[in-house]
C-alpha cells in the first residue's frame, strides 16, 4: 500500500531546506474540525520546528474544504508569500459532495501553484470514514499536517536552488539557438 511506503511525516531535518527567512500562509478548513485543528497544528509545529518564524506564518480559517483555494488565492494576492499550505478534510457521506469537493479543491490549488509561480500545498484528507481520517491526523499514518509542512519547506527549497542556477540571460541566449 502506497502510505505504508511513504510517509513524508518521518522526515530527516538535516536534510530538509531551512524555514528561516520564509513567509508561510496555512489555511485551514473548519469542517471536520477536530481532524482539520489537529492537522492545522502540526503544520505549524513543523514549520516552526525547522526555522519558520511564528511572525512569519499568516494562518486563516475557512468554512469548509472548497474555500481553501480562494483562501489561497487571496494571500497570495495580498500578502508576500513562500508557499500556502491548504488543510482540510472530506468525509465520504451518502451523497458524491465529496467527488465534487475533491475534484474542484484539487484543481484550484494546482491553477493556484501554476499561477502564482508559488508552491501551493494540497493538505487535504479524503477518507471514506472518520476513522480513515483520524489515522491520518497524528494516528497510525503519521500527521499530513506535518507532511504537507515537509512538502512546502523543500518545495520552496527546490524553487529557490533551480532559481540559483538558472543560467544567466546572457549564457542563456549565447548558447541558445538565434
Ligand atoms: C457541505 C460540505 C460537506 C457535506 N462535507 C464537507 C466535508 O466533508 N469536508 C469539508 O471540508 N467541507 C464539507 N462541506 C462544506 C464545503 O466544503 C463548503 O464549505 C460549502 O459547500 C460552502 O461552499
Amino acid at each position: 500500500m502506497a502510505t505504508a511506503l511513504q510517509h513524508l511525516d518521518q522526515y530527516d531535518p538535516d536534510a530538509l531546506p531551512s524555514g528561516e527567512g520564509l513567509r508561510i500562509g496555512v489555511v485551514t478548513a473548519e469542517w471536520n474540525r477536530k481532524i482539520t485543528l489537529a492537522l492545522r497544528d502540526a503544520c505549524l509545529q513543523t514549520l516552526i520546528g525547522n526555522g519558520v518564524a511564528e511572525a512569519s506564518i499568516t494562518a486563516v480559517q475557512v468554512p469548509g474544504s472548497f474555500e481553501l483555494p480562494s483562501a489561497a488565492q487571496m494571500l497570495l494576492e495580498y500578502r508576500e508569500l513562500d508557499a500556502v499550505v491548504c488543510l482540510g478534510c472530506v468525509i465520504k457521506g451518502e451523497t458524491r459532495h465529496d467527488e465534487y469537493i475533491n475534484h474542484a479543491v484539487a484543481q484550484g490549488l494546482t491553477d493556484l501553484g501554476l499561477q502564482y509561480g508559488t508552491p501551493v500545498i494540497f493538505g487535504v484528507l479524503t477518507t471514506e470514514d472518520e476513522a480513515q481520517a483520524e489515522d491520518r491526523a497524528g494516528g497510525k499514518h503519521g500527521n499530513k499536517g506535518t507532511e504537507a509542512a515537509v512538502t512546502a519547506l523543500r518545495m520552496v527549497g527546490l524553487q529557490r536552488h533551480l532559481a540559483a542556477a538558472a543560467p544567466s540571460e546572457s549564457a542563456a541566449s549565447d548558447s541558445g539557438p538565434s
